[in-house]
């Protein structure tokens, strides 16, 4: 019997820890229960699911890094120029800040980095690596789960505007609506006067999408298989990986790619004590990464009070950096 089965939902005084354990099994249940099933991409990223995002980053089939980081290693002087002087640059969802370091040699009069994730330990871990490169600059970590808001710290130097860096199209992830929100509270975050530099992917022949979410060396469908993984581990649930295999689909009418983790045949898994039947072939969603064009984004970020005011493409037209101004 699994401790979710022993102990009934959590009594009012119970710790953190507890509250944010059933908090996952409300939401991951709530995605099992619904049609067709989701899970949101927050669970791909334990422990090992970071480092396997990592190795993505590094295929061949997987463009988006290598395309965005030779975007900014590019432009960053023109990107530093918009930016302006003792800015203080924030990070939603920072992780390495591998990319970042590209921005921060560009902006030596930089006041403060914020860098905010949800994982304590690569936060801080890589907050380190920062505040070691760069001794002059006023490093301020913020642990949060950024698309549930989140607050600037004060910097000892005051700096001009605040300005949010989110790359590598982790926007993608979020459905309109979401997104819009999302730049919504950037929006609250920056303020007025502030600034945003964000990576987009752009919509491409769906040949090149397919192969970067299905790569050769099976290193995607590695980490979408490892959510089963995590749920077994974390809510005594008790997925059978071989009956699950990885298919991630272009869907052109949504125009976003679909990671999927399909049932090989009608099966039955417990998952915090819960029943859950899964037919032969059916999908279980667990990412949707959209894919843009300059309207489609742009008409978003307008919605949440952002105005388009510079723009760099790599020369194949795969991706986009932006550069926007509260409105
Ligand atoms: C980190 C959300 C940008 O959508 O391309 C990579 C995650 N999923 N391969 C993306 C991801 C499968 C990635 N983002």
């Amino acid at each position: 019997m699994s401790k979710f089965e022993r102990n009934p939902r959590p009594a009012p005084r119970t710790s953190r820890r507890d509250a944010a354990d059933w908090l996952l099994v409300e939401q991951v249940l709530a995605g099992l229960r619904s049609t067709p099933k989701r899970l949101s991409p927050a669970y791909l990223y334990d422990r090992r699911g970071s480092q396997l995002f990592e190795a993505i980053c590094e295929l061949p089939e997987y463009y988006l890094t290598r395309t965005e980081t030779g975007i900014l290693a590019r432009y960053a002087a023109q990107m530093a120029e918009c930016i302006g002087k003792q800015a203080l640059l924030l990070e939603p969802g920072s992780g390495s800040s591998r990319k970042t370091r590209l921005l921060l040699d560009a902006l030596p009069d930089l006041t403060a980095y914020v860098p905010v994730d949800i994982s304590r330990t690569h936060l801080l871990e890589a907050a380190r690596a920062v505040q070691a490169a760069y001794p002059r600059l006023e490093v301020l970590p913020v642990c949060a789960d950024f698309t549930q808001g989140f607050t600037v710290p004060p910097s000892r130097r005051p700096h001009s505007r605040v300005v949010v860096f989110f790359p590598g199209s982790t926007l993608g992830n979020f459905d309109a609506a979401e997104a819009i929100r999302l730049l919504g509270l950037m929006r609250r975050a920056a303020g007025d006067g502030g600034g945003l530099l964000i990576g987009i992917d752009l919509a491409k022949d769906p040949t090149i999408l397919e192969r970067a979410y299905n790569d050769a060396a099976g290193v995607t469908a590695a980490f979408n298989l490892n959510l089963l993984v995590r749920l077994n581990r974390e809510l005594a649930a008790d997925f059978d990986q071989e009956s699950f295999h990885h298919k991630a689909v272009w869907m052109p009418a949504q125009s976003r790619i679909e990671m999927h983790l399909v049932s090989a045949r009608r099966q039955t898994v417990h998952v915090a004590g819960e029943r859950v039947e899964f037919a032969a072939g059916e999908r279980l969603v667990t990412e949707h990464c959209h894919k843009y064009s300059a309207e489609s984004f742009a008409s978003q970020a307008r919605t949440a009070g952002w105005t388009p005011r510079r723009s760099w493409r790599d020369p194949r037209g795969y991706f986009s950096v932006q550069y926007l101004e509260t409105v």
